[in-house]
């Protein structure tokens, strides 16, 4: 099926990389020069990062602090934990001591410290605090609702709420739709999506897409297509090759989801991208293309192994988040490189691409500022080869 080609593009080839041929776990070996530091990029597109991470005791903790960071918005803190936890996955064993990250870019004072607390005593309390602290777990718990940002999730804190019966009994407080919705299907979304619920998704939209248009185009993007086992949501690209048909697409399958009376949730965003306004675009955080962020009931019927849920659950369905993206067929190699991710490997592509080859690279284009001109792509390939890059296969994409 279409998914298994996906899949075989996306499939993690076994043994990925350096020598990770064995039953354990690999550590370094001991009083051994431990990493070929100066191998390690400060880029993460210039290193290869399976869904294999051997430290994640660390990556975890970096995690937390670099959460609490960005709910207090403090933007470099933030980054720089992502930055230290994206270097760290890289790394083809455990790291036993201190020694064993010397070297490596991206890991300062702070992170050093934080580590060197999870040797000694398997914990870190610096983290522990952040976890037990008032604020931090009632922000990640509001901002765990689907359509409630880090900005909302504030107002509600300083209004005195910490729990959702405290918002849903307040009578001061009007939930938008994406929230209403949220909140209805919070167990459903909260709970991770399996590749074979994946799968069953892809089969959906794919018949859904060819009964529209035969020669449509769909494409598996974010982390399944990057080989991981589960998902917070299933991300796909969807296009035809005969130009501006696209700008109808998404609204035909959202039709046809809608007929077959599986669509829960649609917040469709028609398109804003022209071409002829291309140099003057400012960056944006989000890409202009047509896109729609669905909640879809899917049937366990309809997928192999059943439903990834709770054994308690007899509906026989559950709700997953679906995004669908529709650039034009000529913007698809830049599209499908950005909705790849990781997302710490989309911000190394860019930053790599603006200070070390004065480039611009986003979603739509790559423009080569010292010759003012666009550079054309077909294939993701064609975006590494113009960027000087080494290419990387999705599934060694995870930074
Ligand atoms: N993306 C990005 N920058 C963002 C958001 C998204 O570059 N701020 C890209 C990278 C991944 C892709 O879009 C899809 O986004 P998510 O679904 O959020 O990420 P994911 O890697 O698919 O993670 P998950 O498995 O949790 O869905
Ligand atoms: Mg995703």
């Amino acid at each position: 099926s279409w998914f298994t080609d996906s899949m075989r593009e996306g499939r993690p080839v076994a043994v990925e990389t350096r020598h990770l041929v064995q039953d354990t776990v690999p550590t370094f070996p001991e009083g051994a020069t431990p990493t070929p530091v100066a191998t390690v990029s400060q880029y993460a597109c210039q290193r290869r990062t399976s869904t294999e991470n051997y430290n994640k005791i660390f990556t975890d903790a970096f995690e937390v602090l670099a959460e609490s960071y960005e709910l207090s918005e403090f933007e470099g803190q933030c980054l720089a934990f992502r930055k230290a936890a994206s270097v760290l996955k890289c790394l083809p064993g455990v790291v036993r001591c201190l020694g064993d990250i010397r070297g490596l870019p991206c890991l300062g004072e702070h992170t050093k410290s934080i580590m060197e607390d999870i040797l000694q005593c398997g914990r870190s309390f610096e983290v522990e605090k952040i976890l037990s602290d008032e604020r931090y777990q009632t922000l990640k718990l509001f901002t765990s609702v689907f359509g409630v940002g880090p900005k909302t999730a504030e107002k509600w804190y300083r209004a005195g709420l910490r729990s959702f019966s405290d918002i849903l009994t307040e009578p001061s407080i009007h939930l938008n739709r994406m929230q209403q919705t949220g909140f209805l299907h919070y167990k459903d979304i909260s709970r991770a999506v399996s590749k074979a619920e994946a799968r069953a998704l892809g089969n959906i939209i794919d018949e859904a897409v060819h009964a529209i248009t035969p020669d449509a185009v769909l494409a598996l993007t974010g982390g399944f297509r990057r080989g991981k086992e589960f998902g917070h949501d299933v991300d796909f690209l969807v296009t035809t090759p005969e130009l501006g048909r696209e700008k109808s697409l998404l609204p035909d399958i959202i039709d046809r989801l809608k007929q077959d009376g599986i669509l829960l949730y649609c917040d469709y965003q028609a398109s804003t991208f022209d071409i002829s306004k291309l140099p003057s675009l400012r960056f944006e955080a989000m890409d202009l293309f047509a896109k729609c962020f669905l909640i879809l009931r899917l049937k366990g019927s309809k997928v192999e192994g059943g439903l990834n849920s709770a054994a308690e659950d007899h509906r026989g369905w559950r709700a997953v988040r679906v995004d669908l993206v529709s650039p034009p067929m000529d913007r698809y190699a830049y599209a499908l490189l950005g909705w790849t991710g990781s997302r710490q490997f989309e911000r190394d592509l860019r930053r790599f691409a603006r200070f070390e080859r004065q480039m611009r690279l986003d979603n739509h284009i790559l423009y080569d500022k010292t010759k003012n001109e666009f550079l054309a792509a077909t294939t993701e390939k064609d975006i590494f080869d113009h960027l000087g890059l080494e290419y990387i296969e999705p599934w060694q994409r995870n930074a």
